[in-house]
């Protein structure tokens, strides 16, 4: 590091690793190496590695646009703010508040999904916001919640991985959404621990496992269940634990039994020996973790999915202790920081509910405003989506593109094309930006400072270290600056550790207290666990260990729990659940769950499953990764999976166009023929818009609880297209 760089994180997932920026010699600026944040200690992927290439003027916005006809014409700030102030307000005045839609994204700041949610709720009135976590993270967060009590990703920090005895990963490809994570993988291999992947396809993850398992995609419900079963037939369960740390194990122990092995077998196509094997490397060490991620939780039955492989792990002694656990590995960059500050339909900071009374008196005290003037729960994502151009008339969008990443993705854009009125703020011209009525350009990551709170609940500072160019504005300025023509005056600082200072208090007392933190222990500590609550705050009823327990000895080398921590303030959580759950009688809850099949099985019509996912080169939609040269020479364009008996029928060779029809659309992209993957499914990248979209084809069909859509399974057919057509 040279005295000019910036110590700072990357703009993408979840893992947000550290880096250096510095000025480079051509006026932009550098990655260099940064050594010192234990996540990824210095390791990046090629996406981090390459994410300056985004902030140059050639591929970002740098005047706001609004509309003229078919096109879209710059215009000062002044004018397209007001352009969007006046739709706000004669929408409000025609159809009232809840005619006003606010869908936010994960990828955004502590301080700008908190401000979001306040900017609906006290500048809007209305109860219509939430955001594309929805699509992500909302199924672990309720699964988790049922259990536990409480939602955090992870529940210990990675380093806690290569120290277990096995881990079961399931509907996770590490190796290309998180790389320099794999690491830890490799470490737990060396420490004479194993790893069990789930997954239907043969990943590059997959390939690090000492057991890969395939099911059929969408029974990861009825494998845990198999694996349950065997657990209890073979006398495995922990008996003193389930005593003593859980409740309601006898109904979920019955409706486990009712899942016999040859039965899964049939559902899932693991075979029993399989599942034995599974069963025994899972249950002969001392400790073992269960880690999910997109594959079993975007189902439509993700919520039980997620709440079944906990159950494996209660009944297992497999949480809430040292080394062992449940958790969900999340996605985006602010993924886990985004659920918890009010963005989502039903909640206030601090992950408080909103149609909770005293959460409302609290969040209202700080906001100032009267507790009754604040909107009840909205419609979720995909519902809200569904209702643009009918019920609300008026989008306000920051920090997604859903016309490439919603499910029935066509259906969607129409929905979008149909608004009275649709403004964006983005960095890019995105597939969604290029719809609307007026766009606002925004600065970005290096550009700014913010928080964000990593996928182990680690809250981190993401420094400045450059001027954003002429012509940009930060999403903050932009709130602010809409609340002062919709006269709110106040309220909305645009100071990035202003807004944190007001999210402290507003998070204060809730499950995700951040009260104790601030921007400059995140700067001299290298992140802070949540719950992290002001000096003198108790936090017993919240499943955080003691900070003072000496019998922990997991916290010895914990690098938030050393001496310059100042004096009285509290260290911040790592681990949570090692002596008691967050629940109010502190044990963990059992949830009685059994199969069902997914939402649109294969038939005659639509024989074949599709499951979508990513791929290393690229980056959710798109929009930021596809204007990045390298990126896309290593994944120039979308592509069609599937097993060489497919193709064969199909009469389809490597590289040709091949059509995948569903109930929803079809897309057409070149196919990948490879025996990495299950001979009935084919899976489709969603990174792209266009003939090659993968959500043209996704059935929206959504978990009845997290009110997921169901990405990772619906029903289509293959076509062999002729090239040139
Ligand atoms: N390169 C890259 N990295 C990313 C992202 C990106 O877009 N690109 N996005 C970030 C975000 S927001 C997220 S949420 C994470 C997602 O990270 P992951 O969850 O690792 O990503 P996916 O590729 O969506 O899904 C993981 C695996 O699930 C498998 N799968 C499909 N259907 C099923 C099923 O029914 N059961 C099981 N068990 N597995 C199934 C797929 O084959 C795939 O290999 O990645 C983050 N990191
Ligand atoms: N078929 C299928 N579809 C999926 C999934 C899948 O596995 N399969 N996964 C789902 C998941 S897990 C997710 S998370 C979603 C993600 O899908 P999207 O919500 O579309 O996520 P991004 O592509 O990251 O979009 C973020 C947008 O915000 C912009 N942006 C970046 N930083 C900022 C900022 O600071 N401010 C503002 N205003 N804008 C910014 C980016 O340029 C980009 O246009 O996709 C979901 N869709
Ligand atoms: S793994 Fe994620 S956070 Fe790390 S460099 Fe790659 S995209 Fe960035
Ligand atoms: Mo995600």
């Amino acid at each position: 590091m040279n005295s000019t760089s910036t110590p700072t994180h990357c703009p993408y997932c979840a893992l947000q690793c550290g880096m250096n920026l510095s000025p480079s010699p051509d006026g932009g600026v550098e990655v260099l190496e940064r050594t010192d944040f234990p996540v990824n200690r210095g390791a990046l992927c090629g996406k981090g590695r390459t994410a300056p290439a985004v902030l140059s003027s050639r591929v970002r916005l740098t005047s706001p646009l609004v509309r003229d006809g078919d096109t879209l014409v710059p215009a000062t700030w002044d004018e397209a703010l007001d352009r969007i102030a006046g739709a706000l307000r004669r929408t409000r005045a025609e159809h009232g508040a809840d005619a006003l839609g606010v869908f936010g994204g994960g990828g955004l700041t502590n301080e700008k999904a908190y401000s979001l949610g306040k900017f609906a709720r006290v500048v809007l009135g209305t109860s219509q916001i939430d955001y594309n976590g929805r699509f992500c993270m909302s199924s672990a967060a309720a699964g988790g919640m049922k259990a536990f009590g409480l939602d955090r990703g992870l529940p210990f920090p990675l380093e806690d991985i290569p120290r277990t005895g096995c881990v079961i990963l399931v509907g996770s490809n590490l190796a290309e959404t998180m790389p320099p994570s794999l690491r830890y993988l490799t470490e737990l291999k060396e420490n004479g621990g194993t790893l069990i992947v789930v997954d239907p396809r043969r990943t590059k993850t997959a390939e690090q496992a000492d057991l890969h398992l395939a099911p059929r995609p969408g029974t990861d419900l009825a494998l845990a269940l198999g694996l349950l079963h065997l657990v209890v037939a073979e006398g495995r369960t922990d008996e003193e634990y389930i005593r003593v740390r859980t409740s309601g194990w006898e109904d979920t122990r019955a409706a486990a039994m009712a899942h016999w092995p040859e039965y899964v077998e049939r559902i899932t196509g693991v075979s029993v020996p399989e599942l034995r094997e599974a069963v025994r490397m899972f249950c002969e060490p001392e400790s073992a973790m269960v880690l999910t991620a997109r594959g079993p939780e975007q189902q439509a039955k993700g919520t039980d999915t997620v709440g079944a492989w906990i159950n494996l792990c209660l009944a297992t002694g497999r949480a809430g202790r040292p080394y062992s656990g449940f958790g969900c590995l999340t996605g985006q960059g602010n993924g886990q920081g985004g659920r918890e500050h009010g963005q989502k339909a039903d909640q206030l900071p601090g992950y408080r509910k909103l149609d909770d009374p005293a959460a409302r008196r609290h969040v209202a005290e700080v906001w100032g405003v009267d507790p009754d003037s604040l909107p009840g729960p909205g419609r979720s994502a995909y519902e809200l989506l569904d209702a643009l151009g009918t019920d609300i008339r008026t989008l306000l969008l920051m920090g997604s593109n859903p016309v490439v990443s919603a499910p029935r993705a066509a259906h969607v854009e129409e929905r979008i094309k149909s608004l009275g009125f649709l403004a964006v703020c983005d960095v890019v011209l995105s597939e969604t930006a290029e719809l609307a009525d007026v766009v606002l350009p925004v600065t970005q990551w290096a550009e700014e400072t913010g928080t964000t709170t990593n996928l182990e609940g680690r809250v981190l500072l993401r420094r400045q270290a450059i001027t954003p160019p002429e012509g940009v504005r930060s999403d903050l300025e932009v709130m602010h600056e809409l609340a002062a023509r919709l006269g709110v005056e106040k309220g909305f600082p645009t100071d990035p550790e202003e807004v944190f200072e007001e999210l402290r208090r507003a998070s204060a007392g809730g499950p995700a207290d951040y009260s104790g933190i601030t921007y400059r222990r995140l700067a001299e500590e290298n992140g802070v666990f949540w719950p992290c609550p002001a000096p003198g705050a108790a936090l017993d009823d919240r499943g955080a260990a003691d900070p003072e327990d000496a019998s922990l000895d997991v916290s010895a080398d914990d690098p938030v729990r050393d001496e310059e921590t100042a004096a009285g303030a509290h260290p911040g959580t790592p681990r949570l659940f090692l002596d008691r759950f967050a629940t109010p009688d502190g044990r963990a809850r059992f949830v009685p769950v059994t199969h069902r099949a997914v939402a649109e099985e294969p038939d005659d019509e639509y024989p074949v499953l599709l499951t979508t996912g990513r791929v290393v080169a690229q980056y959710q939609s798109g929009a930021q990764t596809r204007r990045v040269d390298e990126l896309n020479a290593a994944a120039p364009g979308p592509f069609v999976e599937l097993h060489p008996r497919l193709a064969a029928r199909l009469g389809a060779a490597e590289g040709d166009p091949v059509a995948v029809v569903s109930r929803r659309g079809r897309a057409v992209a070149p196919a990948r023929i490879t025996h990495a993957i299950r001979p009935d499914t084919v899976f489709m990248p969603f990174h792209w818009p266009g003939e090659g979209r993968a959500n043209t084809l996704t059935n929206p069909a959504l978990d009845p609880t997290s009110r997921m859509p169901e990405f990772k399974a619906c029903a289509v057919r293959l076509e062999a297209v002729k090239s040139g057509n």
